[in-house]
């Protein structure tokens, strides 16, 4: 695939955020800074990447379901795609329509040349190549070789050492053809030579599209060179060619999408049908893996490995925690059986009088509860206390709940707060272990024996 080194980055930065038990702001800012060293290592100029991340982490933070995975894997996508640009295809609005590849050397002007036309014919047009790189003396011969293995007709004529005549010479030829490639000169970097050149050349032709060809391998400079190409000549889209053999390419293709200049078509090998129309959603969704994403996000669900349950079993003996933690752990406990369940069977803990029947937390409860929370913000979450009339009555009304029912929350949470401060008090830990419990895995299989 495609920047292959990017998107496993990326997804190994996402499993990881999957597989935390608890998404906080500290797991938001650890998954942010997994993102950002994945793109710069993709070579993405740093300051757009802090932009981007910046982006993401406002949006995941600021949204109503804060804490829902999937939620941060679509803001991920989203901002990665309107990052990238358009994208786009190329349409034949008129006939002739007449393209024009530029570019400097070797950045695979020829090769594209029979890519595009390949393409074009593939969709039932009569394309044809017109070879204007008077430059160099094989130029002609090669583009020529190209067009045999695209199976279209070349026009050409290595004698002659102006582009704009050789424009001239064909014009009666290629009028006949539903779309026309020229294929221009490089030179080693945009000069006065090369942009008086190809000015001519859009005199006589009048291209529809005028597209720059890149290397992926130029990396993030692609941003400069396609500017610098941009302000000399009116560019409408770019070919970045070469995406397949360099790590560089997340860097050359975020710095033209950048320039102002929408990527049209990436090239992906040397062969004429190793070419693909630039389209960031498709692209995005490649590149994230989001079909296998989804099957992860479904495990995560109601999956709890060892190390979630860790997570969690530390979490839940701190004894300070708020409803973005009871959030996920009433999630964990539909697993483990009720908190009274898990509470009654530490022997310990029912001699210190702790109100275990008012810690009846059902299915139906926490099922309620976790739509309470849905409708609350990431403040609220994180300090109870905020919740005043008001919000109250927010809630209830976003969750399609009463205000009782919200209070009734509040009134648990309490209860579970005051009962976790009590076994911290008590510790816990000791007491598992005189009961021979190893940790919260062995608790959680002598819990399902219970169920
Ligand atoms: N790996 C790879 N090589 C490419 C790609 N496009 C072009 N090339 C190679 O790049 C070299 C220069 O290509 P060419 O079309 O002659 O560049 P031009 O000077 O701009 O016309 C050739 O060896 C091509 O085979 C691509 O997408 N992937
Ligand atoms: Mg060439």
């Amino acid at each position: 695939m495609v920047l292959d080194n990017l998107g496993s980055a990326l997804r190994s930065s996402i499993k990881k955020l999957v597989g935390k038990v608890l998404i906080d702001k500290k797991a938001v800012e650890a998954f942010i800074k997994d993102v950002q060293k994945a793109l710069i290592v993709a070579d993405v100029d740093v300051e757009l990447v802090f932009d981007l991340t910046k982006k993401i982490k406002e949006r995941v933070l600021a949204d109503k379901d804060f804490g829902k995975k999937e939620q941060i894997v679509r803001i991920v996508y989203e901002e990665l795609v309107s990052f990238l640009g358009v994208g786009g295809e190329l349409d034949v609005k008129k006939k002739p329509y007449k393209v024009l590849l530029v570019g400097l050397f070797g950045s695979g002007k020829t090769t594209t040349a029979g890519k595009l036309a390949k393409r074009f014919k593939k969709k039932g047009y009569k394309p044809c190549l017109l070879a204007l790189d008077t430059y160099r003396a094989a130029a002609v011969q090669q583009l020529k070789q190209v067009g045999k293995g695209a199976g279209v007709t070349v026009y050409g004529d290595n004698k002659e050492k102006k582009a704009k005549k050789v424009v001239k010479n064909y014009k009666k030829d290629w009028e006949n053809f539903d779309v026309v490639i020229g294929d221009s000169a490089g030179r080693d970097a945009l000069n006065k030579s090369l942009i008086k050149e190809i000015k001519e050349i859009n005199k006589e032709f009048k291209p529809d599209e005028v597209l720059l060809v890149v290397p992926a391998d130029i990396g993030q400079s692609a941003r400069k060179q396609a500017e610098a190409f941009k302000e000399a000549l009116n560019i409408t889209g770019v070919i970045i060619t070469k995406l397949d053999s360099t790590a560089k390419g997340g860097g050359a293709l975020t710095a033209c999408a950048v320039s102002g200049a929408p990527v049209k078509f990436i090239g992906v090998g040397e062969a004429v049908s190793d070419f693909e129309v630039f389209m960031p959603e498709r692209f995005v969704s490649r590149l994230l893996g989001m079909g296998d994403l989804e099957t992860l996000l479904e495990k995560a669900k109601d999956e709890l490995d060892e190390d979630k349950m860790k997570d969690l079993g530390e979490r839940f003996m701190k004894g300070s925690f708020n409803f973005l933690d009871l959030y996920e752990q009433l999630g964990a406990m539909n697993k483990m059986g009720s908190m009274s369940k898990l509470l009654s069977f530490i022997p310990g803990i029912g001699g210190m009088k702790l109100p275990m029947d008012k810690l009846d937390i059902q299915e139906e409860n926490i099922k309620k509860f976790r739509l309470l929370m849905d409708s609350m913000t990431l403040k609220e979450l994180e300090d109870p206390k905020t919740l005043n009339k008001s919000r109250i009555e927010r809630i209830a009304k976003g969750s399609g709940c009463t205000v009782g029912d919200v209070r009734a929350l509040i009134k648990q949470f309490n209860q579970m707060k005051n009962v976790m401060k009590k076994m911290k008090g008590g510790n816990l830990n000791k007491m598992m272990k005189q009961l021979g419990i190893k940790d919260m895995k062995a608790l959680e299989g002598m819990m399902e024996g219970l169920q």
